[in-house]
């Protein structure tokens, strides 16, 4: 990653972020949010640029993107902003924390996150603009989806699979073999030993469907 970056949003997941970046020596230009407060601060020392209309200014070529959203509150934003500068030509940094142990065959997707201690095993897939969270563990062959988060703490075991936008709660379990669909909701501390289709909400132990 030799482009300098813009992280998008300068909230909790974008402080995250910043200490990646930092452990791996990138050079952070600045972040963008929303919120006009936020304008002319600075984020653990990193100076917030303005809105949006700042990466909308720059050569696609002369730098890459950070997604600083998270997925818990504001899912949706997360996958737009990642879709919409795709579509301008920009390209997303995909994110190693030196403190992460990925599998030397796995393959990443263009601005995945692999956050402080995550551990990816052999013969994983992990989608674009993935978030796989401090200390999530994910076993062999598992394919986890495009703009899906696995929160921190997560555990798969070998050959799960995990839909497209779908969020896994802190400290998750699925175990070996189960497939999870897309914009699935599976709460914290649930134990998932069936498979969930498309769109479901599940929590407890052993994880149940339940109303969102
Ligand atoms: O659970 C963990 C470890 N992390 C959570 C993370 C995954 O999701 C964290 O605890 C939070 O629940 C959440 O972090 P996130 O997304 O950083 O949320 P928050 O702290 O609320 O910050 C979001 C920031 O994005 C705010 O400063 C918003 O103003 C900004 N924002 C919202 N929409 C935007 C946009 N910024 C830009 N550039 N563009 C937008 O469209």
């Amino acid at each position: 990653m030799s482009l300098p970056v813009i992280i998008l949003g300068g909230g909790g997941h974008a402080k995250v972020l910043i200490e990646a970046l930092r452990a791996s020596n990138v050079t952070i230009t600045g972040i963008t949010d929303a919120d006009p407060l936020k304008l002319r601060a600075a984020v653990m020392g990193i100076p917030v640029l303005g809105n949006d209309g700042i990466v909308d200014r720059q050569p696609p070529e002369s730098i890459q993107l950070v997604n600083g959203i998270g997925s818990v509150n504001i899912p949706r934003t997360r996958t737009e902003l990642f879709e919409r500068f795709k579509a301008r030509g920009f390209a997303f940094a995909t994110i190693v924390h030196p403190s992460a142990v990925i599998a030397s065959d796995a393959v990443l997707g263009e601005g995945a996150q692999m956050m402080a201690g995550a551990v990816i095993q052999p013969g994983c897939r992990i989608g674009m603009n993935s978030i796989v969270n401090t200390n999530a563990t994910i076993d062999h062959d598992c394919e986890i989806g495009d703009h899906a988060h696995l929160s921190p703490g997560v555990t798969l075991s070998g050959g799960v699979r995990i839909g497209t936008g779908t969020h896994v709660g802190t400290g998750a379990t699925v175990i070996q073999g189960i497939v999870i669909g897309k914009n699935c909701l599976v709460a914290a501390g649930a134990v998932v030993v069936a498979n969930v289709p498309d769109g479901a909400s599940v929590a407890g132990v052993p994880a149940k469907e339940v109303r969102s």
